[in-house]
């Protein structure tokens, strides 16, 4: 018998992030750090200390503190917290291992960040089975790494990355089809992902306190103040959004973006956020083994005043002190010296590591705005 052809299958997309990744990763590297606050950043040297929180346990958030914070803030909030510089190179390794392990699913595959990825389990036809795959993601990671994470299951990936979000750590939330907008509707709008706590308090200016409000908001009025920006946020509202998990071979560009905990002029908070863009991007360069060409780096400052600027190498590389260098020469020629909320780093022009090139460093300017 032929499939009813009225019957559309449900599509099934499950996100997973991993639990207070990098804090995660060191108290499974020394057990005896377990059940401690332990914060991952830059040296707090006594409260004096420059430089922002990457990330810390929970029993640290328990005491307020916040990726982005700057690290004095969370020294005055927790001052016997372990305080513990991050490294990379075992962070890469542990991703490497948590990605293998999902690509061996079978399904279509999307990592999005060091610790995050989608698969598309539409495929398995039911939320239910979706479930059921969920929980044993959820073992084999915890199998092949030690580490918890917390996994979304809905019908679109915006809403499968929020449902992740829900009840971490070490969560499961199954959104099944035709539940998304009642599930999204009690959550505050800065649940949303790209909505920080200026957007939020902007919206919240409107009267726009939970992502219902936003539901339920006059489209044309949210247009006037948003831009087009606004008929995509009052979709995702509803929990619409059809776009699919991409399989990275066919990855374009890669970036990084973070927003300052509050708005900053200190150059040297700044240029410490920037370096760790370039040891992400990095890292994910090598993983992928690609080589890159263009730079570009963006600058938002407070206002939502948006600017970036990209510079094209003559040749592809994967040079870090490259990258770190284009990415501060870049800085430096867009920087008005006005206080910035987020900085973002991206590479492009991308292509496989295979041809043997030189990493020769010549560059050209070039503006793009996006
Ligand atoms: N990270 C960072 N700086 C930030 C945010 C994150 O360096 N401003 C790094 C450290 C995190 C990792 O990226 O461990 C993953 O980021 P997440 O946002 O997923 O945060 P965590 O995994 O640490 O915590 P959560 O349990 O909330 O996902
Ligand atoms: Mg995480």
């Amino acid at each position: 018998m032929g499939q009813d052809p009225l019957r559309i299958s449900p599509r099934i997309i499950l996100h997973i992030d991993m639990d207070s990744f990098y804090a995660s990763v060191e108290m499974q590297k020394r057990p005896e750090l377990r059940g401690k606050p332990v914060v991952i950043g830059a040296d707090p040297k006594n409260g004096k200390g420059r430089g922002v929180v990457a990330t810390c346990s929970y029993e640290a958030r328990a005491f307020g503190i916040r990726s982005a914070m700057p690290i004095s803030q969370a020294f005055s909030l927790c001052p016997h917290a372990v305080f513990l510089p991050p490294d990379f190179p075992l962070y890469a390794r542990t991703s490497s291992e948590i990605m293998t392990c999902l690509r061996g699913f079978g399904f279509l595959f999307q990592q999005v960040s060091i610790d995050e990825a989608f698969l598309d389990l539409s495929p398995l036809g039911s939320f239910s089975a979706a479930y059921g795959l969920a929980t044993e993601v959820k073992t084999s990671i915890r199998t092949a790494t030690g580490l918890s994470c917390s996994v979304g299951v809905a019908p679109a990936k915006i809403v499968a990355k929020i449902a992740s979000d829900f009840q971490k750590p070490d969560g499961l939330t199954v959104v099944e089809e035709g539940q998304a907008a009642s599930f999204l509707a009690p959550l505050p709008v800065g649940k949303i992902p790209g909505i920080g706590k200026k957007s939020e308090q902007e919206l919240n200016g409107i009267g726009i306190r939970s992502i219902g409000d936003l539901a339920a908001y006059d489209i044309q009025r949210l247009t006037t103040i948003f831009g087009r920006g606004g008929f995509a946020l009052h979709g995702i509202a509803l929990g619409i959004d059809d776009s699919e998990v991409k399989e990275r071979d066919g990855m374009k560009s890669v970036s990084r973006e973070t927003t300052f905990e509050q708005d900053t002029d200190d150059l040297s908070t700044i240029v410490v956020v920037l370096d760790s863009l370039v040891e992400d991007i990095h890292r994910d360069l090598v993983g992928e083994e690609f080589r890159f060409r263009t730079v570009t780096v963006k600058i938002r400052y407070e206002g939502f005043v948006t600017k970036t600027r990209a510079k094209t190498l003559m040749h592809y590389t994967d040079s870090k002190r490259t990258l770190r260098n284009s990415a501060q020469e870049l800085f430096r020629v867009l920087w008005e010296g006005g206080r910035i909320r987020l900085i973002g780093l991206r590479i492009s022009s991308l292509e496989k590591n295979d041809a043997r090139q030189t990493t020769l460093d010549c560059s050209g300017w070039q503006d793009t705005f996006s």
